[in-house]
């Protein structure tokens, strides 16, 4: 049977590079596009298909580009329209396509349609933002709605006597989608950025543009599916390009209605029902990390059966919101290299497509930032109040950030062991872990047992191997609580999965007899011995894949 040919996103690795962090080119402290471009020997060596750009649109990077005051201009830290252009470019000499961040739920607070909408009331720009009229009874906000990163999600506004909306906060003015004349602003401008011949969009918070203020629903309202498909319709019918929707609200349940193929709307989400299982239920993410590895393999298993037949996974354990997988689900001690290697393979080996987060390629860890004055966030530092207010002491919130905040992903890059890791010649914008002089590409790429080099077969056997892209999942040893093992069928083929998630030898009692004739095809260690009729020993965090004719 010959294969079905599948679309570029559905055989390609991706790599998200948060690019503030990535690699400083004129010493100015902050990475860069430049800084990128002379990255791209070290992507393409990696072997992925493309990179999901975080947002180097203008911005006064309150939340780090997140928040955008020009959609078609690029942040001058970053660089140049030229520059951006000459990315796309390089990266496609080296068969790598650029996918762009797109945050259009809300702009910055600096964005032109913002300052004018503030000045009149009678401005077509008005409308492209939530206003409410004070509370007669309260002369308040409308509701007591908290922003994400602290404080009221509404702001008064003196100049037009109202209050706007910002989920996130005030400097993240929210867009009102239900006004058409903002969609077809969006829509411009997303065709702008396509017809420049990017590869597609991850697009963020896409699940709270239907969002029904007055009754208090913000993900998944009622009108988000027909603005996604307006999306669709405007921009990505008929162009080759992935799309790819960042929905912390959906579940296996709702994740067709976003990529099912004849919904029309994005080709894959990311969902975080897999992360948010590990956060302590009042304290969010600045709580204690409650990881337990059979809920994690169910939920996983869950949006594979979800998804096994239409729509397709993203498969990842880190972006730039989130800790590094070594620290939060693997080792950042004695095992951390092979730790990094099992999470990885576990992951990559799943039907989707998998997401490398820069620096994960060479098992980066933590940061574990020791006073309240290295950390960026706007999140943390948001936050810090509330819990402060709430009574919080200040080390547990350390404590907390140090564990789960978003900047134990934003330390630069570490390129090698010379000052600041080899990521600028200036003052960092950020600390570099201090780690830098053992963990850095320079040093892992020098080793053949390193983690880039594991990454770099991991990706070369989803390229060999159809049954990774092609083949149907089932989950072995559910309830096994150290081991993560899965199956792989296409036709007679199998592939057997297993990682050892604890720093314990383990044992896995049953799959000895099915896998007797069967060939390693990846492991993390030597595998000695073969399976035996007695099962399976691991040693801690030992991965293997092995492939076999049933
Ligand atoms: O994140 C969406 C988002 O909701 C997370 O920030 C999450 O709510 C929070 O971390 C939970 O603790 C996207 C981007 O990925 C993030 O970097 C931006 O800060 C945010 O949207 C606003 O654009
Ligand atoms: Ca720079």
């Amino acid at each position: 049977m010959t294969k079905p040919l599948q679309p570029w996103w559905k055989t390609a690795t991706g790599y998200q590079i948060y690019p503030r962090s990535f690699c400083d080119s004129n010493g100015d402290g902050i990475g860069d596009l430049q800084g990128i471009i002379a990255k791209l020997d070290h992507l393409a060596d990696l072997g992925i298909g493309f990179i999901w750009l975080s947002p180097v649109y203008a911005s006064p990077m309150r939340d780090n580009g997140y928040d955008i005051s020009d959609y078609r201009q690029i942040a001058p830290e970053f660089g140049t329209l030229e520059d951006f252009d000459a990315l796309v470019a390089q990266a496609r000499e080296k068969g790598i396509r650029i996918v762009m961040d797109l945050v259009v739920n809300h702009c910055s607070s600096d964005h032109d349609w913002f300052l004018k909408a503030c000045q009149s009331r009678d401005c077509p720009e008005h409308e492209f933002f939530y206003w409410r009229d004070q509370r007669p009874d309260t002369n308040g906000p409308p509701d007591d709605q908290r922003a994400c990163f602290g404080g009221s999600a509404w702001t008064w506004v003196e100049s037009v006597g109202r209050y706007y909306y910002g989920h996130f906060g005030s400097q993240q003015p929210e867009l009102n989608w239900h006004n058409p004349a903002l969609r077809r602003e969006v829509f411009n401008m997303m065709n702008w950025w396509l017809d420049k011949g990017i590869g597609g969009f991850r697009i963020d918070v896409i699940e709270l543009i239907g969002k029904d203020l007055d009754n208090r629903i913000y993900a998944e309202g009622p009108d988000m599916h027909r603005f996604i498909a307006e999306m669709h319709a405007a921009c990505f019918d008929g162009r080759d390009i992935m799309t790819v929707g960042e929905t912390w609200s959906a579940t296996p349940q709702t994740a067709l209605l976003y990529c099912g193929k004849a919904r029309k709307e994005v080709d894959m989400v990311f969902n975080f029902n897999h992360i948010e299982a590990a956060w302590d239920s009042d304290k969010g993410r600045f709580g204690t990390n409650l990881f337990d590895l059979c809920t994690h393999k169910r939920i996983l298993a869950d949006w594979q059966e979800a998804l096994a037949d239409d729509g397709w996974n993203s498969l990842y354990l880190s972006n730039h919101d989130l800790p590094r997988p070594v620290s939060h689900y693997g080792c950042d001690g004695p095992f951390r290299a092979r730790s990094a290697k099992m999470l990885a393979m576990t992951m990559h080996l799943m039907k989707g497509t998998p997401f490398v987060y820069q620096g994960e390629e060479i098992g980066m860890t933590n940061a574990n930032f020791t006073r309240l004055e290295q950390f960026r966030d706007i999140e943390t530092l948001g936050q810090l109040e509330e819990q402060a207010a709430l009574g919080v002491p200040q080390q547990a919130f350390i404590d907390g950030a140090n564990t789960n905040g978003r900047d134990n992903a934003r330390t630069p890059v570490q390129w090698d062991d010379t000052v600041h890791a080899g990521f600028t010649t200036g003052q960092p914008w950020i600390d570099v872990n201090t780690n830098y002089v053992d963990v850095n590409v320079a040093n892992d790429r020098a080793d053949k047992d390193g983690v880039f080099a594991f990454y770099q077969s991991l990706i070369a056997l989803r390229d060999a191997l159809d049954i990774i892209t092609d083949g149907s999942f089932a989950l072995l040893e559910a309830d096994h609580p150290s081991v993560f093992a899965y199956e792989r069928t296409l036709e007679r083929q199998r592939l057997i999965v297993v990682g050892n998630f604890t720093n314990k030898e383990t044992k896995l009692e049953t799959l000895g007899p099915i896998i007797k004739d069967a060939k390693v095809v990846l492991s993390n260690l030597d595998w000695e011995g073969s399976p035996c009729e007695r099962g399976i020993n691991l040693a801690p965090y030992q991965a293997v894949a092995w492939l076999y004719d049933a």
